[in-house]
């Protein structure tokens, strides 16, 4: 099987989410990553749009996350939502958290971490060519001014977003009240992976498939934010998901 490229930001939640499922189902690729701005004319150049995750195969482009899943889906058949009424579950739980989720988990740390110029700096770096690095260290200002203006980032969107977060970690936490394991029932679907991967921001867990900063490094305000976010079931769910099923690799044929 080809290896397949993943074009990224790196510490993006969407691409996250991809990066997850290929690495799950075994499917071969080699992660592409940029930095904000600069990464539109690689999504493009690639047959996308401007946004990320990009993934190239030798049969097209995937340019959403959620086709990406997938194509996953289909090499490792039902792998990730399983048939009936698990497949309709899994995938109207994994259509709400990319609408009502990730955007609001990431202007929220946005907000909180944009002003750290180095922090930001430093979380895009791995794995990006020096020119682009030095391009994104240069023009910070003016990319952190348009990454503002675009995703709305500032103190009431920031408070929106985080009601908004908060919303749907209790409408997560009342789903697992019956005691199941999982988003659908008794099995692991693309529902938990969405929810673990884009409650990332929010919940920094040691086993996201990018390097996050320690929680002591982040100012005051985003450690208890996180604090919070932790401590509830839904929380407590994106640990466990982290720490079970992150490293999981399906066997083939599984
Ligand atoms: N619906 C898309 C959303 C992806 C998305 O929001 N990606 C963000 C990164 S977290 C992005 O590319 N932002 C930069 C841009 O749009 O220029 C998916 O699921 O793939």
């Amino acid at each position: 099987m080809p290896t397949y490229r993943l074009i990224t930001l790196g510490p993006s939640h969407y691409c996250e989410k991809a990066r997850w499922a290929l690495a799950r189902c075994r499917v071969p690729f080699r992660e592409e990553p940029h930095v904000p701005l600069i990464h539109s004319a690689h999504t493009r150049k690639a047959g996308g749009r401007r946004s990320v995750p990009v993934l190239v195969t030798d049969s097209g482009t995937f340019a959403d996350s959620t086709d990406i899943l997938e194509l996953c889906d289909r090499q490792v058949s039902g792998a990730l939502y399983g048939s009936g009424e698990t497949r309709r579950q899994a995938r109207d739980l994994e259509e709400y958290f990319d609408e009502k989720l990730g955007p609001h988990t990431r202007r929220l740390v946005y907000f909180h971490v944009l002003d750290e110029k180095q922090l930001v700096v430093d979380l895009f770096a791995p794995g990006v060519s020096r020119s682009e690095r030095t391009a994104f260290d240069l023009g910070f200002v003016a990319i952190r001014g348009l990454m503002r203006k675009g995703m709305k980032i500032d103190r009431a969107g920031a408070a929106r977003s985080r009601e908004q977060a908060l919303a749907v970690f209790r409408d997560v936490s009342a789903r697992i009240s019956d005691g199941r394991r999982y988003l659908t029932g008794d099995r692991f679907t693309a529902a938990d992976l969405t929810f673990a991967s884009l409650a990332a921001p929010v919940i920094l867990p040691p086993e996201y498939g990018w390097p996050l900063p320690p929680l002591s490094s982040l100012g005051a305000p985003l450690q208890s934010e996180v604090r919070h976010f932790r401590d509830s079931p839904a929380g407590e769910l994106v640990l466990r998901l982290y720490r079970e099923e992150r490293g999981q690799v399906l066997a083939i044929g599984e």
